[in-house]
């Protein structure tokens, strides 16, 4: 039996109350179900350089977590990861500056994280890595002689090669993507933009008529994995929390008024200014709905250390000061806006007790608020999706109502749209998307992209007993 690696940036330890996000919920979902390794930074910088993993086991599960000193962390995560790819796989580039320190310690990190992981690998094991953090690993991995099948799954978007060609090191990127056996992304969109990449560097004969690429003599399995949620948890989690003493101390608040839920990390790629503005425009358009819906917005902070975090937080408690300002009464208020975390359990309640769920990014390589709010919602009476057409989820919940975040006015229209949509249509649409939800949940996920793992394995065991046949 072959053994599951998972690593990733940050690891949750179990011992930690934080609410996992999305990354750590599908690697969870994949360690739990096979046991095995998840290998990554705990959380801690420290001053001296970092000694070994630190190793705790729990469920089958064993965590081994390595420190980053300070400044490695702050030119690598802060830097690197979050001020050049994260924007520039956004197509944000506004954003993005780039920075040589940066990339090396970005690559000194990978390095590293190759090191520390050497000594804990076994002769059986499956290796995914997780994200673009982390997308030299494979290289350092390879060049110290793994020859177990690697795989790589990015949570983001893939920028087009127009766009990723911005980048200095654009063609060390790619080429760094084909150490790995499989690679995988949310979308079409996303392989086919890596495809065009592949295409610019190696040339069309590159990719094969079956989609696989050819590199020198090795084979890579590009392929879409569009990750999901756990369907069954997440109902079971909102029902629940209806009952618990934050949900329903909201739900009185709300005197009968109508809800409109947002859950983000406060990030500039999930488009709350402009949502902030539709909603304004909704108001303005709309004026009976003054005093007659809420919108809750929950958006802890992230990234705070990174600039352009900092601006965007500006610009959201302006925005939401403007419009609370100008249309709050002495008994409402028109958007409730608050930076902090929730338990995930409280947070489904919170989306199953909402008419209307808006998710607007301007760019997301999933998103998974999108799918808990049509996991966690009532069938017999659910609310109404709205969600941005640049999200990858748009593609499998295509029964939402789609939108341009961009256009602020449409925006604003269609949430008149749903506050007013009748019930036939609101169950025909969620049944619609509830169906694809239980058809590609969160263990089909990882159960495709494991499958996929012990595909290698086995072709690569078929080429060495032919070869000690000869
Ligand atoms: P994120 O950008 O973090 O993930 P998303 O997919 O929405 O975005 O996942 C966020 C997760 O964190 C959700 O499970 C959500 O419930 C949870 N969460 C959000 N706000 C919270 C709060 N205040 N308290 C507690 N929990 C909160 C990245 C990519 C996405 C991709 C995921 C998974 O950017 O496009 O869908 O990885 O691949």
């Amino acid at each position: 039996m072959s053994r599951l690696v998972c690593v990733s940036n940050r690891i949750s330890l179990p011992r930690k109350s934080a609410a996992p996000g999305g990354l750590a919920v599908g690697v969870l979902n994949a360690l739990k179900r096979t046991g095995g390794l998840w290998f990554g930074w705990g959380g801690e910088t420290v001053d001296e350089v970092p000694g070994d993993p630190d190793l705790h086991i729990r469920d089958g599960v064993t965590y081994a977590t390595v420190d980053l000193r300070r400044r490695e962390f702050e030119l690598y995560y802060n830097g690197y990861a979050n001020q050049v790819l994260w924007p520039l796989f956004h197509y944000f580039l506004r954003s993005m500056r780039y920075n040589v320190d940066e990339r090396d310690a970005y690559e000194d990190v990978n390095r590293m994280f190759a090191q520390k992981l050497l000594p804990l690998l076994e002769p059986r094991d499956l290796i995914w890595v997780h994200d673009y953090h982390l997308i030299p690993l494979g290289r350092y991995l390879r060049e110290a002689g793994v020859r177990r099948p690697l795989g790589f799954f990015l949570h983001i978007p893939f920028p087009n090669i127009e766009m990723l060609r911005v980048l200095p090191p654009y063609a060390e990127l790619l080429r760094d993507l084909t150490c790995y056996d499989v690679v995988g992304f949310q979308t079409e969109n996303d392989l086919q933009a890596f495809y065009s990449g592949i295409e610019h560097l190696f040339g069309a004969e590159a990719i094969r008529g079956d989609g696989r690429i050819r590199v020198g003599d090795r084979v890579i399995r590009a392929e879409v994995f569009p990750i999901g949620v756990d369907v069954a948890t997440t109902q079971n989690e909102a029902m629940e929390a209806m009952s618990s003493d934050v949900v329903r101390r909201m739900y009185d608040s709300l005197m009968g008024r109508q809800l409109m839920v947002g859950v983000d990390r406060l990030d500039y790629s999930k488009g709350l200014v402009e949502r902030f503005s539709a909603y304004q425009h909704f108001l303005e358009t709309y004026p009976e709905n003054v005093g007659r819906i809420t919108y809750l917005q929950i958006a802890p902070l992230s990234r705070s250390d990174v600039k352009a975090y900092v601006e965007i937080r500006q610009a959201l408690e302006q925005a939401s000061g403007r419009t609370n300002g100008r249309f709050a009464n002495t008994d409402w208020t028109p958007i409730r806006y608050l930076n902090r975390n929730f338990p995930h359990a409280t947070l489904m309640g919170l989306l199953r007790s909402a008419h209307v769920g808006i998710v607007t990014p301007l760019r997301d390589g999933m998103n998974l608020v999108a799918k808990e709010f049509v996991a966690a919602q009532n069938p017999d009476d659910p609310g109404v999706l709205i969600l941005s057409n640049l999200a990858g989820a748009a593609r499998e919940l295509s029964s939402a109502l789609l939108v341009n975040p961009y256009d602020t006015r449409a925006v604003g229209n269609t949430l008149q749209a749903a506050l007013s949509m009748a019930l036939p249509e609101r169950r025909e649409r969620h049944a619609a998307m509830l169906q694809t939800l239980k058809r590609n949940d969160i263990a089909a996920w990882s159960r495709r992209f494991v499958e996929a793992l012990e595909k290698v394995d086995a072709a690569e065991s078929r080429v060495r007993a032919i070869g000690n046949s000869v």
